[in-house]
């Protein structure tokens, strides 16, 4: 179900008036469940006629007896029960939004008539259409078929009780004129529509079956007339199958308002489901149908399952997205300051820096932070996070503590190192990118480029990277082409900061690389000596050399990471001037 076409009953109501009042003849295509709906509603063509852009569309639907029947594996004799026809009746209301036009059979008897209308003004359908027959009905376009014409007063009265029961001026009952197709004269036609003009109708059909439109066409003619004889202003309408040659142009200039092509998306359908049913048993496999098929992801686009697809990615970006950050390891070079603390509990300026790391997450409404904890465990407090102990963190890299938070990871998740602070406004800006892998990276790089590289996770951008006054990066533009400490950093492009999102596919990708290394290599894989080794940006360059897309997004200084005991000077310097 698409919810682009959603609409209100009493705003779709009035819509064929509006259009009909317009003076064009108005298109109707033919609906019989939810998909056909969706299709005539908002099927569009554009091109150009005389030199002048059109677009072309259908202006209301209509639902068909014939094809409503047909769907459900009847025949249209007025078995399908009313609320089965209201069944397929709100299906097509709920997906779409023009003017729904009811083909209403003889309509039953005049109190049966009146509940129809009821239920049918109250959904939204903007007409109903009822024919001069005596129920049960047959369907008109076969040859031969028992056709049995309602006395037109007996007709004339059921309308005369169905306007009287209709609740807003909107809807309309619009008579159809079944003379012809029973065989008999335009002058018995004219005499029916006088007769249900007098008793309110709000409209006229006349049908034919014949292949040329000679005689709707005489009955047009006779039809104006009696509409000046009786000084009415009421819509005509033809449903061209059988005369199927006119055009819409000729259909107006022979007076007719409104044009029913009442039963061609399901013969089309038809057609092609024999086809298709026909080539895979001719060819036991379904390789040859495939002309006749419509690729899924047309399907998927028309009901809106695209549009769900994006608004989970959406959600899934925006909220609820778990944070790790790995905080298990311990820093040799703060030894005399953390007193057997781990980094994340180092003071800063009087907030231990996890704490301060929390906050800025939460404040980006990442609620669901795991910190996973080694060294100094005992000594990790953090309120609302959840914790896991990874007691392995002396032998392995950052990678293990990583995957110590598995169940955090295969939905997407935010990776934030514990050693980082940084402006909100990053965190913000990497929830909305939409790419499967981002790393958060500095352009500064050129500044401390020759700095000892031991610990400066280097990216190398598969673009040239010109640093220039003025630029806009577009993330999904920005490719990794490599990334690890000990990459040429003249080739170096940008700082890994220790920052990356994960959407779910990307996930599940950097999972699976994982789990192949570690089952399926030995030895020196990247940067990693051995495969216990392998550290995340290891992983990372795995998985681009398996054609895997990890994108960048650009980030000009804003941040801070501690790795010395002047970085701590630092950070407290700068966030107590942010808190004075
Ligand atoms: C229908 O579409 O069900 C109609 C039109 O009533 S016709 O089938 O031509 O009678
Ligand atoms: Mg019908």
């Amino acid at each position: 179900m698409t919810l682009r076409n959603n609409t209100l009953p009493e705003i779709r109501r009035g819509k064929l008036k509006a259009i009909l009042k317009q003076g064009n003849l108005v298109r109707v295509m033919e609906a019989h469940n939810g998909l056909s709906g969706i299709i005539a509603n908002n099927l569009k063509i554009e091109g150009q006629s005389d030199g002048q852009p059109v677009t072309r569309e259908f202006d209301a639907l209509w639902e068909s007896s014939l094809t409503d029947s047909a769907s459900k594996g009847y025949p249209d004799i007025e078995v399908v029960s009313f609320d089965s026809r209201l069944q397929t009746i709100s299906e097509i209301l709920a997906v779409t939004s023009k003017p729904l036009i009811v083909d209403g059979d003889t309509g039953g008897d005049p109190n049966n008539f009146e509940y129809a209308i009821t239920r049918l003004e109250n959904a939204g359908v903007s007409a109903v259409i009822i024919e001069d027959k005596v129920f049960p009905k047959r369907n008109s376009l076969e040859d031969g078929a028992q056709q049995t014409l309602e006395t037109p007063k007996i007709f004339a009265n059921k309308i005369r009780r169905g306007k009287q029961i209709q609740i807003t001026d909107d809807f309309m009952i619009i008579a159809r004129l079944e003379s012809l197709i029973a065989g008999r004269s335009v002058e018995d036609a004219l005499f029916r529509a006088r007769e249900y003009l007098l008793a309110g109708a709000d409209g006229i059909m006349i049908h034919s079956k014949s292949k040329e439109p000679g005689e709707i066409f005489d009955f047009a003619k006779k039809y104006r007339a009696l509409l000046k004889e009786l000084d009415l202003e009421r819509p005509l309408v033809c449903v061209p199958t059988t005369y199927n040659k006119v055009t819409e142009d000729e259909l107006a200039e022979a007076g007719f308002n409104v044009a029913i092509y009442a039963n061609h998306l399901l013969r089309s359908a038809y057609r092609a489901m024999m086809k298709t049913g026909k080539n895979i048993l001719i060819h036991q496999r379904s390789f040859e149908a495939d002309p006749y098929c419509a690729p899924v992801r047309d399907i998927f686009k028309t009901v809106g399952f695209l549009d769900v697809k994006e608004k989970d990615k959406q959600d899934q970006t925006n909220t609820n997205i778990p944070v790790v950050i790995p905080a298990a390891g311990e820093e040799i070079r703060l030894k005399d300051v953390l007193n057997g603390k781990p980094k994340a509990m180092l003071d800063v300026a009087g907030k231990p820096l996890l704490h301060r790391q929390v906050a800025l997450l939460n404040k980006n409404n990442l609620m669901d932070v795991t910190v996973v904890t080694g060294y100094g465990a005992e000594h990790v407090r953090a309120e609302g996070c959840s914790l896991v102990e990874n007691k392995d963190y002396k032998k392995g890299t950052l990678l293990n503590s990583i995957f110590a938070a598995r169940d955090k990871l295969e939905d997407g998740f935010v990776l934030l190192y514990s050693d980082i602070l940084l402006e909100s406004h990053i965190i913000a800006k990497l929830m909305a990118c939409e790419e499967d892998i981002v790393l958060a990276v500095d352009d500064s790089i050129q500044y401390h480029k020759n700095e000892s590289g031991h610990y400066i996770d280097f990216v190398a951008s598969k673009k040239w990277n010109l640093p220039s006054r003025r630029k806009i990066s577009f993330v999904y533009e920005n490719d990794v082409a490599r990334i690890g400490k000990k990459i040429n950093s003249d080739n170096a492009t940008h700082e890994f900061m220790g920052l990356a999102k994960f959407s779910k596919t990307g996930a599940e990708r950097f999972i699976q690389t994982y789990q192949d290394c570690v089952q399926n290599y030995e030895g020196r894989l990247h940067e990693a000596d051995d495969i216990s080794k392998l550290s995340f940006t290891d992983l990372i360059q795995e998985m681009i050399d398996r054609e895997f897309t990890v994108n960048f997004m650009e980030v000009h200084k804003g941040w801070i990471e501690v790795h010395y005991p002047e970085d701590i000077e630092l950070a407290s310097k700068l966030f107590k001037s942010e808190n004075p």
